[in-house]
């Protein structure tokens, strides 16, 4: 490849999964900071490529019959540079199914509840047991769904893979979602083994001086949970 991929990033879970990737890969890329804090994330340059208003995305300009290609959706883009560098995705389509399960339970499940968890627990502006309870009972069912499924399995599907890239980014700030880890004795050897990993390490730490504290910075929360976040 001559030319980097840009990546369209800011230090969060959903972020974390895209330079995982470029790590582990050994990808070239370019980090284009999008502080969605600040609004940036609305800009008309940045919808263009991304119209749900959410990074990460990412352009190659090397994309499909050497033409420039944007991606939006974590997902897509693991399976895209998945599908590009023939690495962590695998080809046999029994093998590939696997990892497109738990891929797909990460998105669909794993972030946005762990996402609500967050917000019910944190920022709500008022406590509101129901929805606390609600989240905090799903986030502890889906805990237990990946430990059980990792008793006897180094990864969460076959070989290292986009899914565990994907899944590993929200489950290591287990912490912070009021979650005892303890409890999940195979989730937690897994988070170990794989937040072990040079290029995991790398990845998680790109713009770490970025991140911004949330619940003390009214400007961003207004940005992220204010009128316009709602469309
Ligand atoms: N399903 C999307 C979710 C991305 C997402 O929620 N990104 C958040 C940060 S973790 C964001 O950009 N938020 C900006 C906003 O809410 O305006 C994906 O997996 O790419």
């Amino acid at each position: 490849m001559s030319k980097p991929i840009e990546l369209y990033y800011w230090p969060t879970p959903n972020g974390w999964k895209i330079t995982i990737f470029l790590e582990e890969a050994g990808l070239p890329y370019e980090v284009k900071y999008v502080n969605i804090g600040r609004g940036e994330q609305f800009e008309p340059a940045f919808l263009a490529i991304s119209p749900n208003n959410r990074m990460p995305a990412i352009v190659d300009s090397e994309g499909p019959g050497g033409e420039p290609i944007s991606v939006f959706e974590s997902g897509a883009i693991l399976q895209y540079l998945g599908r590009k560098t023939g690495k962590f995705y695998p080809a046999d389509e029994r093998a590939r199914v696997e990892v497109e399960e738990w891929l797909m339970w990460q998105m669909g499940g794993i972030g946005p509840m762990l996402g609500q968890n967050h917000h019910f627990r944190n920022y709500a502006p008022e406590k509101i047991p129901y929805a606390i309870k609600r989240y905090e009972d799903e986030a502890n069912r889906l805990y237990g769904v990946l430990d059980k499924r990792l008793q006897g399995r180094e990864f969460v599907a076959g070989d290292y893979s986009i899914a565990d890239m994907a899944i590993v980014s929200w489950t290591r700030g287990n912490e912070r979602q009021g979650i005892a880890i303890a409890e999940f004795p195979n989730v937690r050897a897994w988070l170990d083994r794989i937040l072990s990993r040079p290029a995991v390490r790398r990845a998680v730490a790109i713009g770490e001086e970025k991140r911004m504290n949330l619940a003390d910075d009214k400007e961003a929360q207004k940005v992220l949970f204010g009128q316009r976040a709602r469309g």
